[in-house]
């Protein structure tokens, strides 16, 4: 770098392809997420694991004949394999069927050098009971691998029916994750009777994924929570993760103070972790809008393009040494008010409002200002 560079702070620090490149990391580190479906026909395994990634990844209500094949669905760009399994064959017994099924998966799935990470076994509740030979088709699948014990299309999570059902599956002792189903209405639904209409809203997949995510190896419960579309504290706990790691090493970077025309490595390691927050929290945002907003803070347009003029984001009058503590607290504030940023826009995205990039800078900049 020569002097000239150093006086103006022009170290040429492109934000907008440094969080392009940090984007693309954090894609390549999402580890493969490998679900399993069981239960009866019609159960409404597919609107579930569709409502959880927010997407059609399995068809719904096709009302096709019930085959013995197991399906397996991807979708592009989701690190989501779903296996989906047949409506039960009578006359084999359940520890058969559940022999059958994870071992034709596994045949499948050892290729890729990965396991079923859980399976959702769902239940109708209107069925109103487990029968036999669905306990001990559960009872066999659980003993290989992570089984949620989903009970699907209620309507009510505190009605007589689920508690009678909660108490039932509980005699039953079963190996399910937290030991109890899961009630859950996974889409809404409407209902009308004699003329008169209400909608049901869905419910009950938080829970779920709050249970799942405990029983995940960490790279898949980061798959699963960045993916999901319904638990957006899930998200946010995630995030704030990434945020005390990196401030954690953007103060061992600065452990030996860093003078302000030498911090870049410090401005890359704060831009992939917006990169990364980026991705957890499923919000789409573009680098231009990222260095759009960081120039807007700092005032100057061109400022946006320097290492040191991203830390003024935060601490405008900050030395001309960086140490540790400001290295970890900047980040940390950084990091604090690009979350609260994205939260703010998913939320007016989940209320239904068209979120465009110019909405995305004018949130990234009021959590910036207000934050320093
Ligand atoms: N409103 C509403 N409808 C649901 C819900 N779950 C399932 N359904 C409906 O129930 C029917 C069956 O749902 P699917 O999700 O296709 O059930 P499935 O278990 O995948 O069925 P198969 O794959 O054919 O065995 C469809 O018409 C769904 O729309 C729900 O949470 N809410
Ligand atoms: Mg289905």
């Amino acid at each position: 770098m020569n002097a000239d560079a150093r006086d103006h702070g022009g170290d040429d620090f492109d934000i907008a392809a440094i969080f392009q490149e940090g984007l693309a990391q954090a894609d390549q580190e999402e580890a493969m997420l490998n679900v399993m479906l069981a239960g009866r026909p019609g159960a409404g395994k597919s609107t579930l694991v569709n409502a959880i990634f927010g997407e059609r990844i399995a068809p719904v209500g096709t009302g096709a004949p019930v085959t013995q094949e197991i399906k397996r669905y991807r979708r592009p760009h989701l690190p989501v394999t779903v296996y989906d399994t047949p409506g039960f064959e009578l006359g084999k017994s359940p520890a058969e069927v559940a022999g059958y099924f994870l071992g034709q998966i596994k045949k499948e799935v050892l290729a890729e050098e990965s396991e079923i990470h859980f399976a959702l076994y769902c239940s109708l509740i209107a069925n109103k009971r487990v029968e036999q030979f669905e306990a001990d088709l559960v009872r066999s699948l659980a003993a290989e691998v992570h089984t949620a014990f989903v009970l699907t299309q209620c309507l009510d999570k505190e009605s007589q029916e689920v508690i009678d059902l909660r108490t039932h599956i509980d005699s039953r002792r079963l190996p399910i994750v937290e030991s109890r189903p899961f009630p859950v209405l996974a889409e809404e639904k409407l209902l009308s009777f004699a003329g008169q209409s209400i909608l049901v809203k869905p419910f009950g997949l938080d829970d779920l994924l709050r249970a799942l995510t405990r029983v995940l190896p960490a790279a898949q419960k980061r798959t699963l929570v960045s993916r999901q579309r319904v638990n957006l504290e899930l998200k946010i706990k995630e995030a704030e993760a990434i945020v005390a790691e990196t401030a954690l090493k953007a103060a061992a970077i600065a452990a030996v103070p860093i003078p302000l025309y030498d911090i870049g490595p410090l401005s890359a390691l704060q831009v992939a972790m917006f990169a990364r927050i980026t991705r957890v929290m499923g919000f789409s945002i573009e680098p231009k809008s990222l260095a759009a907003a960081c120039a807007a803070v700092v005032g100057v347009g061109a400022a946006a393009r320097s290492a040191s003029s991203l830390l003024k984001v935060f601490f405008p009058l900050v030395g001309s040494l960086v140490n540790a503590t400001v290295a970890g607290s900047t980040t940390y504030a950084m990091g604090a008010a690009y979350i609260k940023a994205c939260e703010n826009l998913l939320r007016r995205q989940i209320a239904g409002e068209q979120i465009d990039q110019s909405d995305v800078i004018g949130a990234l900049v009021k959590e910036w200002k207000q934050a320093r």
